[in-house]
């Protein structure tokens, strides 16, 4: 059976549970003592659909002075929960400095993520009410939307399903680019320069500057020349390279 490995980065400000919900999914228990976290790293394998999958999940430091230590593993990242407490309604409102952290690391317009609103147990305490985390969602990335999950890491809801989607979501960057390469090199080649490509779906994750720049075409994309028309899909870019 493969398993492929795949690297979750937990982010999000101090004390909305990052360790709390990474914990309860690597040892499905809850620790009820605050200790601020520098940095840990652990493993879990898992059954997703068909898949065995080998996670290697970071629990970020939430404190600003650790954010530089960061950002390696912003770089490695396949795929990033972030995580807000319903209780504080800073902490919804630090992920878009945190959002724009990781995608200015990365270099990138958007990242397979979930958005994950923690502490839901303590309804009676809640600032930040889910129509609200929702819409956050809907626009977390400019034109791109990310899942939305209520978890409790005190009671263990939903832990498992934030897992789950953002790996779910990381397959279907994977997927993305994948067909996108292949739309690439099945391009019928015009010229020395030029490839013919229809229709080709750019994935938004891949920046200017990751598309392959052994191709020619993918080259003179970056630069902006030659005859191409570029429209705005639902999902990433549509591109007709003519
Ligand atoms: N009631 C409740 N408390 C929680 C939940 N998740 C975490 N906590 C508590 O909130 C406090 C902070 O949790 P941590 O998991 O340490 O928070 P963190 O985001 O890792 O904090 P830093 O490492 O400092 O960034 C702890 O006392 C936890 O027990 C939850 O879902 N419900
Ligand atoms: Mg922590």
């Amino acid at each position: 059976m493969s398993c492929a490995s795949l690297c979750i980065v937990v982010v999000g400000a101090p004390t909305v549970g990052k360790s709390s919900v990474s914990i309860q999914f690597v040892q499905r228990e809850f620790i009820t003592y605050y200790d601020p976290t520098i940095m840990e790293a652990y493993r879990r394998q898992e059954v997703i659909g068909h898949e065995t999958v080998m996670l290697d999940i970071i629990d970020t430091a939430g404190q600003d002075e650790f954010v530089n230590m960061m950002h390696p593993y912003f770089r490695k990242a396949d795929g990033f929960l972030f995580v807000f407490s319903v209780v504080n309604r800073e902490t919804f409102q630090h992920l878009v400095i945190i959002r724009d952290e990781v995608l200015r690391v990365k270099d990138t317009k958007s990242v397979p993520a979930v958005l994950v609103a923690n502490k839901t147990d303590l309804q009676n305490e809640r600032t930040v009410p889910e129509g609200e985390g929702r819409q956050f969602a809907q626009h977390f990335f400019r034109d791109h939307h990310v899942p939305y999950i209520e978890t409790s890491a005190k009671m263990g809801t939903n832990i498992v399903k934030a897992f789950h989607t953002v790996v779910n979501e990381i397959k279907e960057q994977k997927r993305q680019e994948s067909t996108f390469l292949n739309a690439l090199s099945k391009g019928r080649r015009l010229s020395q320069d030029w490839v013919r490509v229809e229709e080709v779906e750019i994935p938004q994750s891949l920046g200017a500057s990751e598309v392959p720049s052994s191709t020619k075409m993918a080259t003179q994309m970056k630069a902006g020349m030659g005859t191409q028309k570029k429209k705005k899909k639902k999902k990433g870019w549509s591109c007709v390279i003519l």
